[in-house]
């Protein structure tokens, strides 16, 4: 089943910036809508769906949001809310279809202005709270943004750009002025949410980007809803009881997804670690026994070590994303905790996760199969589709799919209507999915392709590593080598004996052509805002 652009319910939003900037209809990705609960009569807003709808159906009571020794319940968020509604609409103007600049950590503050954008049908543009002046910019200038608002901490990177871009007008919550919760008091604690079509754009999420310009991917009412009644429906068993916490901001859609929307859907409660540490987060799962936790393999990996140290026994489903899960980690944190780590590949592109396991089916290393209400398939250097067992290049369609905001760049994660995550994959015999590699980190060395990631995958098997990079680098007679790049372990002395050991090492496992013929050491390695190993910032330029 296919949907054009030409097919769109008319939109609700005063403001047309965002239909008007959706990439041309031939350059859309085939969206499928098998699942019966996408579809969808207009109008809806999402917004409602997650809060108001929740409120006509458990007790006003009910915990929403634990943080910091505090609890807002389902009445307490409505209301604050709804003060936020009008502040927006009053106080700042703001109509349907303009855009909302949010900064800051997560919070119930931060969590209630997400809905909040969501109710007056406005768009929210979520940022991680290290991005400074020059990536705000680029940010408030794409998306055409006069409104922020941003934790009192952080506004003076959001202020450097008031003169030289769209924003106009920046309000400060939290610290000592607190402007918003001011303006907010006086406002009353009921608002009607807005009308808004399916499929009106409600959140524009930047990609955490290697390199370049960052792209600008639109979401729709309708996607916030199919993240849930794909991924987090079928995989994440959930009721009203569950208690659901994590480390990535809302920013990052795994984050969105995992500590906002999925915790409202199931009308459940959310535990908010007070920074996003992996301490941090074994203390706030063991303070108020969460149930759900959504954070990175690396995270996983610092908590394995630290079961003696905090009480996990609350915890029931646990899922992995952003990154490979590792077969040790995984492995690892079941011997800990006796549960098997959800793992789910996830893209700014399609919001949320399209291939993943439900606990019962989960083969560790593998990331797992499509989700249901999604399709994968893989495809050779040509683009021909491959049957069967393969590895090759990874795309996906369904109900989610990339539309990036004004971006030639669509023309290179779209092809033939597939969404190219950019992800080398091997599939099996019996479907499941595995990592091999991103495409761009291949490495080709004599003749043989070689996967970074494999490597890493042994190399910090080793007691002596902390954390690794592989990457290709340039080679007169190889056209390139294998090189690893080393955190090694405090107190490590990192010589050339070193060096011989590690060698050694990947050896004993691998086929003897895949070992590091450099190595080098380094005290940390470049990531993204999002935790991604930046390993393009470490080859040859
Ligand atoms: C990589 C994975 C192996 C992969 C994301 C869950 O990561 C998310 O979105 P991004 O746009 O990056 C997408 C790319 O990251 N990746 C993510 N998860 C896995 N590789 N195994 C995994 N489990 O290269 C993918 O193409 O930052 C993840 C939910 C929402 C998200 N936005």
């Amino acid at each position: 089943m296919k949907l054009t652009a030409m097919a769109l319910h008319p939109s609700f939003h005063r403001d047309a910036f965002a239909r008007e900037s959706l990439p041309p209809e031939d350059q859309w990705p085939v969206f499928e809508f098998t699942l019966p609960a996408l579809r969808l009569s207009d109008p809806f807003n999402c917004g409602q769906r997650l809060l108001d709808d929740a409120l006509a159906e458990i007790a006003p009571d009910k915990p929403a949001i634990f943080y910091d020794g505090a609890v807002w319940n389902y009445a307490d968020l409505a209301a604050q809310t709804n003060r936020l509604c009008h502040v927006l609409t009053q106080e700042l103007g703001v109509i349907p279809g303009n855009r909302v600049l949010l900064r800051g950590a997560n919070s119930p503050l931060m969590f209630a202005a997400w809905l909040a954008v969501m109710k007056t049908g406005a768009i929210a543009v979520s940022t991680m709270p290290m991005l400074r002046a020059h990536e705000l910019k680029q940010i408030t200038d794409k998306a055409e943004i006069a409104v922020a608002i941003c934790a009192d901490d952080l506004t003076g990177e959001l202020e450097a750009i008031l003169a030289t871009s769209p924003l106009r007008r920046i309000v400060r919550y939290g610290g000592a002025t607190k402007e918003l919760e001011t303006l907010m008091a006086g406002m009353p604690d009921q608002f009607r949410a807005v009308p808004t079509s399916q499929d009106d754009v409600c959140l524009i999420a930047f990609t955490s980007g290697t390199t370049g310009e960052p792209k600008a991917t639109m979401h729709f009412h309708r996607d916030v809803l199919a993240m849930c009644e794909t991924f987090a429906k079928h995989m994440v068993p959930a009721d009203r009881n569950a208690i659901f916490t994590g480390t990535p901001s809302i920013a990052f859609t795994f984050g969105l997804g995992g500590l906002l929307v999925f915790p409202l859907y199931f009308r459940a409660a959310i535990a908010l670690p007070d920074g996003s540490t992996p301490a941090a987060l074994a203390q706030t799962i063991q303070r108020y026994r969460a149930t759900h936790v959504f954070t990175s393999p690396t995270a996983y990996k610092a908590m394995t070590t630290r079961t003696g140290e905090f009480d996990f026994s609350s915890l029931n489903v646990c899922v992995s994303a952003g990154e490979a899960l590792a077969k040790a980690i995984s492995d690892g944190w079941f011997a800990a905790t006796g549960l098997r780590l959800i793992d789910g590949i996830g893209g700014t592109e399609m919001i949320h996760i399209f291939i993943s396991a439900t606990a019962a089916q989960i083969r560790p290393g593998a990331t797992g199969k499509p989700v249901p209400g999604y399709t994968a398939q893989l495809f050779d250097p040509d683009f021909r589709p491959m049957d069967g067992a393969a590895t090759g290049r990874l795309g996906v369609r369904g109900p989610t799919g990339c539309r990036y905001l004004s971006d030639p760049r669509q023309r290179d994660y779209v092809v033939n209507g597939w969404n190219m995550t950019g992800d080398i994959y091997r599939r099996d015999e019996d479907g499941y999915y595995w990592f091999v590699a991103r495409a761009d980190d291949m490495i080709v060395s004599s003749g043989y392709n070689i996967a970074g990631p494999e490597i890493e995958a042994v190399l910090t098997q080793h007691p002596d590593v902390e954390e690794c990079a592989v990457i290709g680098w340039p080679d007169p007679e190889r056209g390139q080598i294998v090189k690893a790049v080393v955190v090694p372990r405090p107190g490590v002395v990192a010589g050339p004996e070193f060096i011989k050991i590690l060698q050694d090492y990947v050896k004993q496992v691998l086929a003897p052509y895949k070992y590091p013929r450099a190595i080098e050491f380094r005290a940390a390695l470049p990531k993204t805002t999002t935790g991604k190993l930046l390993r393009s910032a470490l080859r040859a330029k």
